[in-house]
């Protein structure tokens, strides 16, 4: 233990909170990585694919993985940069077929057992993702909200296909797999029967979700959005629209994408909300910029009034914590672990606050205290114990740009 950590966990003791019952928690949180900020998600369909479905990476920083043994040797570096409970989340175009070409639709877990193995060896989880973009069955900016019946049926084999593969890494690798359903559906311009595609997105969903999986090994999330590019005007698969399928239906749960509302508007403050119907949520968690546009997750304080928010409802346990975003313009594995640790961060800042002293002064009705807690908490300590939880887990701490190979 570092003489630092005791000097830190003394000081967040005077103000009763525990630090090691803090590391505790952080080994029972994991978080998912999305492992398309390592090749903007390329995957290993097509080397030379190109990312359509209004979203982008923008940026060409090299050293981008030509091959999936390159991909693997980024994958392997970045893991080892980050501490604790993790889980990798996956796309559909990420097929280990030793090069045979599988269609979306014909997906089936075997093309996906090598990830289960790899998994199995880091002692990670898996979570996975449909791919209903760069594919030629994305057409006219549809999928499962397309007025063409062939168009919706592609998709929805597509989704029941990955819900199997989804169920296929819970049951093999013992933690619940998160499949997450995104699609792109939605017009540049002003549309004027807006109800027509949310009537067949529903139809659509329902049979996506009409196959019995079981929900021990896979739960279905659907993530909605409110504009992409090219459909600035309207977008079938909306927050709205999810919430409702999701309360209405139990079918899935909603996955919200820190990146996917009005700029002004915050997360964290949905979330109560959602826990107090008992409601699961997925996250997405990315930084916006303006817009969408997939900036690697930092430590701001929107990440960690999130992170505060689910603390003080006590619902981790109703939260998958997810990571999305990706930038080409930074070396593409550190990205990734600049991402997932200061996520971490952020979980751990929340878990370090001192919540009790905060609730009693506000039901005390003392406002002034409130405030003048929340402001000195704001410095307490919490990168020293961030560094001994990377000593813990045999990860570089803060140093870790100096001591990478
Ligand atoms: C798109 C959604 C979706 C994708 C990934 C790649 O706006 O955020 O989650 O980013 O599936
Ligand atoms: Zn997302």
């Amino acid at each position: 233990m570092g003489k630092h950590y005791e000097t830190a966990r003394e000081i967040y003791g005077q103000w009763g909170v525990d630090t090691e019952e803090a590391l505790r928690q952080m080994d029972t949180i994991p978080l998912s990585i999305n492992c398309w900020q390592l090749d903007d998600l390329t995957g290993f369909e097509d080397f030379d694919a190109q990312l359509t479905g209004g979203i982008a990476a923008t940026g060409n920083a090299p050293g981008k993985p030509r091959s999936i043994e390159e991909y693997f040797r980024d994958l392997d570096r970045m893991l080892a940069l980050v501490p604790g409970a993790k889980h990798l989340a996956l796309h559909s175009v990420y097929p280990l077929t030793g090069g045979v070409k599988v269609p979306r639709n014909q997906l089936r877990p075997e093309h996906f057992a090598p990830w289960v193995d790899y998994a199995r060896e880091k002692g990670i989880g898996l979570d996975f993702n449909p791919t209903c973009f760069s594919h030629p069955m994305l057409r006219d900016g549809w999928t499962l909200a397309s007025p063409e019946q062939e168009v919706r049926d592609f998709w929805v084999e597509h989704g029941i296909a990955c819900r199997k593969i989804g169920e296929s890494f819970g049951r093999a690798l013992g933690e619940p797999c998160v499949t997450n359903h995104w699609i792109p559906d939605g017009s540049k311009d002003t549309r004027v029967d807006t109800l027509g595609p949310r009537e067949r997105l529903i139809e659509s969903l329902n049979r996506i979700f009409a196959q019995p999986i079981d929900r021990r090994y896979n739960i279905d999330s659907v993530e909605g959005k409110v504009f992409g590019l090219g459909v600035e005007s309207y977008t079938a698969g909306s927050h709205e629209f999810y919430t409702n399928y999701a309360l209405t239906t139990g079918k899935a749960i909603v996955c919200m994408d820190t990146g996917h509302y009005h700029p002004t508007e915050s997360v964290a403050a949905k979330l109560s909300s959602y826990f107090a119907f008992g409601q699961e949520i997925m996250m997405h968690l990315s930084r916006a910029v303006r817009w969408d546009s997939d900036h690697v997750a930092i430590a701001n304080e929107d990440t960690v009034a999130i992170m505060q928010e689910i603390r003080r409802c006590k619902a981790f346990h109703l939260v998958h914590l997810g990571l999305d975003f990706f930038d080409a313009s930074i070396h593409r594995v550190s990205a990734s672990v600049i991402g997932a640790r200061s996520v971490k961060k952020a979980l751990l800042t929340a878990l370090l606050e001192p919540t009790e002293v905060l609730m009693k002064a506000e039901a005390a009705g003392d406002l002034t205290r409130r405030l003048a807690l929340l402001e000195e908490f704001r410095m307490l300590p919490a990168g020293i114990v961030f560094d001994e939880y990377c000593q813990r887990h045999g990860v570089p701490g803060s140093r870790w740009m100096e001591e990478r190979a």
